[in-house]
C-alpha cells in the first residue's frame, strides 16, 4: 500500500511524539548521582594521594587517579559540626549560626539536600552528622548520636534507635550499601552522604588493623618540638600538645592498673574501651596488654623528649589504623558503584570535615587557621567531565559544595549562598574561576583545647590571622618561604607593606561575606549568656 500524504504526516507526528517522550525520560534519568564521602578529622597528610610517608590509601587514591586532587582546599571554620553546617547551607558560620559544636543547628536554614530532594533526587545520609538534631531533606537517614561510638554503635533512624554489634566504619558502610542495593530507586538520580566517624579521637581501630598498625614506627614531623616562638600567646597556650595534653588512658589506651602503679593521675577515663563486649575486649587485650606491659617497664627511663616520641608513635598507630578501615570501606562502595555501572554517571567526593595535626607544632586536634587544620583533603571524580589524574591548586572551600552540587543537578542556587560552584574547575575551565582569597573564622573558646577565637584571610602567598579575644594579636605568614608557619612576620619591617595590604584585603573580604566585629561580639555575648564566659 502506498502511503498517502496524510498518513505520512500522522506517522511523522507519532514518531516525534514518541521520540520527544523518550528524550524527556532519558534526560530526567541522566542527571548525575552525587556520592559525598566525608570522614571526621582525616588529615591530608594521611592520604597517600597527598603524601605517602604515613599510610597507603589505595582506594581513596583511586578517586584522584580517576579524577581530580585539590591541593588547596580549606575549611571556613575548622571544627566538626560548624563545617558540616557550612557544607549543607553554603553559608559561613556567622550567617548559618552554627559557630561551634555546642549551639544547635538552626533547621530553618535552607540546605542543598532539601533543594535536591525537591528537584527529584532521592537522598540518604549514613554515619556522623553531629548536629544534635535530625537532618532535613533526606528520604532516609541512619546517623550516630553526637560523636558516636567506634564499637557497637547506636544509630538514630526514622524508625527509632538501633544498636548494631561491630565496628562503626564497617557498619556505616553496610548501612550505605544496604540502601544502595535495596532501596535506591533506579528511575531517580540520588544524592548520598556517607559520613565516617573515623579517624576521630579516641582513635580505636578494628582488630584486623590494630594487630598490624601497633607494630609500625612512623617518621617524626619536623615541627614536633615546636617552641611556639613568635606565637607565644596564640599557639603557645593551646592545650593540644601531644606531650602535655594527650592522655595516656583515654587516648593511648594505658590501663588503670598501670597508671596506678606509675602514680599517674588523669582527668578522663578509658572512653570507648568500655563499649567493647567481652569477646572484643579479649581480642583487644591480646594486643594492647603487651603495649601496657612495655610502657610500665619503660616509663621510668623516659624524659620529655622520649615520652613525646613514644606518645606520637602510639597516636599514629591508632589514628592511622582507623584510616585503614575507612580506606577499605571506601573501596567497597566504589566497587559496588562500578559493578552496578553507576560510576559512569556519578560524581564522587572524598573529603574531611577539616584537617588535623599529626604532630606538627607538637599537636593533635585542629581549630587553628594554620595549614594542617585549615586545609582539608578533597578528591573528586566525575567520569567524562574531569580529566583523570589532574591536580588543582586553586583555593576552594567547603563553602563551595552546596552550589557545586546544585549546579551538577541543574538546580539554581539561592542568591544568598556564599560559595562558588566548582564545576568550572571540574571541567578544566580555569579561566572561569577567579578567587584571590579565602576567609576563615573560628569561635569555640573558651573550650576544650583552648584555641582562641580568630579570623583571617589567606591568599596563595600570604596568610593573615587576627586573634581577637582574650588577646589582640595579629599574625602574618609568608606561605611560600615559611610553609610550616613557624615565623610570624607581622611586626617585621620587611613585611610592613604586605601586612597593610593583607589587612585591607581582610576588611574587604569580611564585608563581602557580611562578617563584622558586631557579629563577633554577639557570638561572645552568647557565651556570656550561657555562663561559658564570666561577665
Ligand atoms: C571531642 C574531643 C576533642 C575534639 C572535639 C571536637 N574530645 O570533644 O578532642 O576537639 O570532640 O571534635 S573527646 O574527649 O571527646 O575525645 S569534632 O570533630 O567533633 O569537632
Ligand atoms: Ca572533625
Amino acid at each position: 500500500m502506498k502511503p498517502t500524504p496524510i498518513s505520512i504526516i500522522l506517522g511523522g507526528l507519532l514518531l516525534c511524539l514518541l521520540s520527544c517522550k523518550t528524550e524527556k525520560k532519558e534526560n530526567s534519568t541522566k542527571k548525575p548521582n552525587i556520592v559525598f564521602i566525608m570522614s571526621d578529622d582525616h588529615a591530608y597528610q594521611a592520604i597517600s594521594a597527598y603524601d605517602d610517608r604515613l599510610i597507603k590509601t589505595p582506594n581513596i587514591d583511586r578517586i584522584a587517579k580517576e579524577g581530580l586532587l585539590f591541593t588547596n582546599a580549606t575549611v571556613t571554620n575548622s571544627i566538626c559540626a560548624p563545617s558540616r553546617a557550612v557544607i549543607l547551607t553554603g553559608k559561613h558560620s556567622h550567617i548559618n549560626g552554627k559557630i561551634d559544636n555546642l549551639s544547635p543547628f538552626d533547621t530553618t536554614n535552607v540546605t542543598f539536600p532539601q533543594l535536591l530532594q525537591k528537584a527529584g533526587y532521592q537522598t540518604a545520609m549514613f554515619g556522623k552528622l553531629h548536629f544534635g538534631n535530625n537532618p532535613k531533606g533526606f528520604d532516609e537517614f541512619k546517623i550516630l548520636p553526637g560523636q558516636g561510638d567506634y564499637y557497637n554503635p547506636r544509630f538514630i533512624t526514622q524508625k527509632g534507635d538501633t544498636t548494631i554489634t561491630g565496628y562503626v566504619t564497617d557498619i556505616t558502610t553496610d548501612l550505605t550499601l544496604d540502601w544502595l542495593k535495596n532501596r535506591r530507586k533506579a528511575d531517580k538520580p540520588f544524592m548520598l552522604m556517607y559520613l565516617h566517624k573515623a579517624p576521630h579521637r579516641s582513635w580505636m581501630p578494628a582488630p584486623r588493623h590494630y594487630k598490624e598498625f601497633t607494630n609500625n614506627t612512623y617518621p617524626l614531623p619536623a615541627t614536633l618540638f615546636d617552641d611556639y616562638a613568635t606565637r607565644e600567646t596564640t599557639a603557645g597556650p593551646a592545650e593540644m600538645n601531644i606531650l602535655k595534653h594527650m592522655l595516656l588512658r583515654y587516648d593511648l589506651k594505658i590501663t588503670d592498673d598501670v597508671l596506678a602503679e606509675l602514680n599517674i593521675e588523669e582527668r578522663l577515663g578509658a572512653g570507648g574501651i568500655n563499649k567493647l563486649n567481652p569477646e572484643q575486649k579479649a581480642e583487644w587485650d591480646k594486643v594492647y596488654g603487651p603495649i601496657n606491659e612495655a610502657f610500665k617497664n619503660e616509663y621510668g627511663k623516659m624524659n620529655d623528649s622520649t615520652l613525646m616520641v613514644w606518645k606520637y608513635q602510639r597516636y599514629m598507630q591508632d589514628y592511622l589504623g582507623t584510616i585503614a578501615a575507612v580506606d577499605e570501606n571506601v573501596g567497597r562502595v566504589l566497587d559496588y558503584l562500578d559493578q552496578e555501572k553507576l560510576t559512569e554517571n556519578t560524581l564522587i567526593v572524598y573529603t574531611s570535615d577539616q584537617g588535623f595535626y599529626l604532630g606538627e607544632h607538637g599537636w593533635f586536634d585542629k581549630r587553628f587557621m594554620y595549614d594542617e587544620s585549615f586545609k582539608t583533603p578533597l578528591l573528586i571524580k566525575w567520569p567524562n567531565v574531569i580529566t583523570p589524574g589532574t591536580t588543582e591548586d586553586e583555593m576552594v572551600q567547603n563553602l563551595d559544595f552546596a552550589q557545586t552540587f546544585l549546579e551538577v543537578a541543574g538546580v539554581t542556587a539561592p542568591e544568598d549562598m556564599q560559595g562558588k560552584s566548582l564545576v568550572p574547575l571540574l571541567k578544566g575551565e580555569k579561566e572561569k574561576w577567579d578567587r584571590e582569597a579565602v576567609y576563615y573564622h573560628y569561635y569555640e573558646y573558651p573550650a576544650e583545647h583552648a584555641v582562641k577565637r580568630q579570623y583571617g584571610i589567606a591568599t596563595k602567598k600570604y596568610k593573615l590571622i587576627h586573634f581577637y579575644y582574650d588577646v589582640d594579636v595579629w599574625e602574618l605568614y609568608d606561605r611560600a618561604k615559611d610553609p610550616q608557619e613557624l615565623n610570624n612576620v607581622f611586626n617585621d619591617s620587611d613585611y610592613a607593606e604586605i601586612a597593610a595590604e593583607m589587612k585591607q584585603k581582610l576588611s574587604e573580604i569580611r564585608e563581602k561575606y557580611k562578617d563584622s566585629d558586631a557579629l563577633s561580639n554577639q557570638y561572645i555575648q552568647l557565651y556570656k549568656d550561657k555562663g561559658l564566659i564570666e561577665e
